[in-house]
Formats: C-alpha cells, structure tokens, sequence
C-alpha cells in the first residue's frame, strides 16, 4: 500500500478526531525542537493548528512538502497566509459550525458581568446571604448593545439580543447595507452611544488595537464591555487601566493577549468575568469543528474541493 500522508498536528484534537485520522495519517507531533527540528521529519503534506496557535513563516517554511494548513478553528489570524501563499500551501478553517456556541458565550458573558452571577455565587457559598441581600446589578434587557464586527458570529450575537428587547448598533469595516441594525461610523462613535459594547471582530494585524483607549473611555462609567474574538482587538493595557479606575464598569472576557497566562492584573479586578477562551467549546461544536478538519483534509488527499477554503492552492506555475 501507498504510504499514509505525513500530518503534522501542531494543536491537539480530541481522541474522537485522532483515532480515525490515525487509520489514514501518519501523525506527527511537533517535535519539542520547533520547526528547526522539523527537517528530520520530513515531507510532511498537511498540519492542523488551532485558532489560537496558527502557522507562522518559518513553521510553513521549514515544511517543503507543505500542502494544506487545517485550522481547527474559525479565526486563522495567526496563519501567515502570504507564506502560505508564496508556498502554494492551501489553508482552511470552520466557519458556521461554532456560530452559534460563540454566540451564546457572549450573551453568557453579558448576562453573567451584568447580573454579577459569580459574584452572586460567591455570596451564597461564603454564607453571606444569611447577613442580608446582595447589593443590586446593572440590567440587560432595554439596554443599547453595540456590536463590534457584523461578521457571521457578530450577526448572531445580534440576533440573540434582540430576543432581550435591547436596542442594537455595530460597526463593521465595510457596511452591510441588508442589516436591520444601525449602523456607526467608527468604534468610538458606537462605543459612545452603547451601554455595552461586544466585540466580535477578526483578529489579526488589521484590527490590532481596534477597540483602542478612545473606544473604552467614550464607554463611559456604567458601560460593560465584552470580548469573544482575540485578544488582540482591544488594547488590553488601555482596558486594564479603565477597570482599575473605573472609567468602565466591567468587562467579560473569554480572551486575552496572552492566553493561557494572562495578565495578572486580571485577577485582582473585581469588575471582571474571566472565560479561558471557551466560546466554541462545547462537545457538540468541538465535534462538529473535528469532523470539517477531517472533511478538509480527505478532500485535499482525494483531489476534492476544499468544504471550507480560506486560501485554495494555485496547480499552474507562477508566473512571478
Ligand atoms: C478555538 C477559536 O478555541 O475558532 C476560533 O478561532 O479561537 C476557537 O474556536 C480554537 O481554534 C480551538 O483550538
């Protein structure tokens, strides 16, 4: 029998994921040397990484035989995609299947900062509830939610709060003339007019820093903000500065700069819900996210189109 394709598993799956790839892959863990110990591997044709790790240049450099990078993800802001490109490496992701799991993390999110359900928790487990009430919360339902990135999750956060009567605006790069939302100019317009503002805009180098110092001060003193994208989006010092002044509220955070180990001054703040970026972590999602890194890869091997192409390999020579 032919040798079985060599794929290089950057970011781990599931044991439901890896048990049937291994019966049509050679599996390779990233050696602990880094792409420099990758030579000795050698033609290496596919590797699946996660939204969070990606594929830099000199990962997708030293894989000559490179032909597909998976990401087992939606976000691929940390694949180097003109590498990837210049390598005639083919990249892909999983869009639509965890839309609605992202989603729901940002209601979550919201709900939990705004009602201060672990705060709550905490005062029923401490006792404290038999000395008397908890002190009253900010609301949700009525209130102006400005959503950062009218992209496909963007779009269903906004369907979902509009089940709570809220009263939505966005803003997004290019207008999207079919939304019944009402559309901002800028993030900081946005940021003004919302009482909570949720940001679910693609990372990457584009939207670095997008919800910048401005945005969160023009928040203002009872605004809530909500993260679910990547740490990236928001300048996460800027943040830190307004929660311990409380120029904002609070924030509800599934992502940061430095996942896992974020800033520790998270974790002195009291106006904080932490997440470790589990928006699309469900068994359900995460099974759904597996099957499409699976699809992807047998349709590379087989000739197949891509399901879900981010980036398609040109077969003609360069003309460069
Ligand atoms: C995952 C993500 O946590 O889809 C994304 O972009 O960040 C998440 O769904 C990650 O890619 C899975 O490891």
């Amino acid at each position: 029998p032919p040798p079985r394709p060599k794929v290089l598993m950057v970011s781990s799956m599931p044991d439901w994921d890896l048990a049937p790839m291994r019966e049509v892959y050679d599996l390779v863990d990233l050696p602990a040397g880094g792409p420099p110990a990758l030579a000795e591997v050698g033609d290496i044709k596919a590797l699946v990484t996660s939204g969070g790790r990606g594929a830099e240049a000199a990962l997708i450099e030293a894989l000559p035989a490179l032909e597909l990078i998976a990401v087992y993800g939606v976000g691929y802001d940390k694949v180097d995609l003109a590498a990837a490109a210049r390598h005639n490496v083919a990249v892909t992701n999983t869009p639509d299947v965890l839309t609605a799991d992202v989603a729901d993390m940002a209601l979550t999110l919201t709900l939990a900062l705004a009602r201060r359900i672990v705060d709550g928790d905490a005062f029923v487990r401490s006792g404290a509830w038999t000395e008397g009430s908890m002190s009253l919360t900010g609301s949700v339902s009525g209130r102006k939610i400005g959503i950062v990135g009218l992209g496909r999750i963007g779009e269903a956060i906004a369907r979902r709060f509009a089940g709570f009567d809220t009263e939505i605006g966005y803003w997004n790069r290019s207008p999207k003339t079919s939304s019944p939302w009402r559309a901002f100019p800028t993030p900081v317009a946005l940021a003004a007019w919302s009482d909570i503002l949720v940001v679910a805009v693609a990372g990457g180098g584009e939207t670095a820093g997008l919800v910048d110092a401005a945005t969160i001060a023009a928040l203002g003193r009872d605004g809530l903000l909500v993260n679910i994208s990547r740490g990236t989006t928001i300048d996460e010092a800027a943040l830190i500065a307004a929660l311990e002044s409380r120029a904002i509220a609070g924030a509800g955070l599934d992502v940061f700069l430095n996942e896992p180990t974020i800033d520790p001054r998270f974790l002195r703040l009291a106006n904080v819900v932490l997440s470790p970026h589990q928006g699309s972590a469900t068994m359900a999602t995460r099974q759904a996210m597996g099957a499409l890194v699976r699809a992807n890869l047998a349709a590379h091997f087989a000739g197949d189109a891509l399901p879900t192409p981010v980036l398609g390999r040109s077969y003609e020579p360069s003309l460069s």
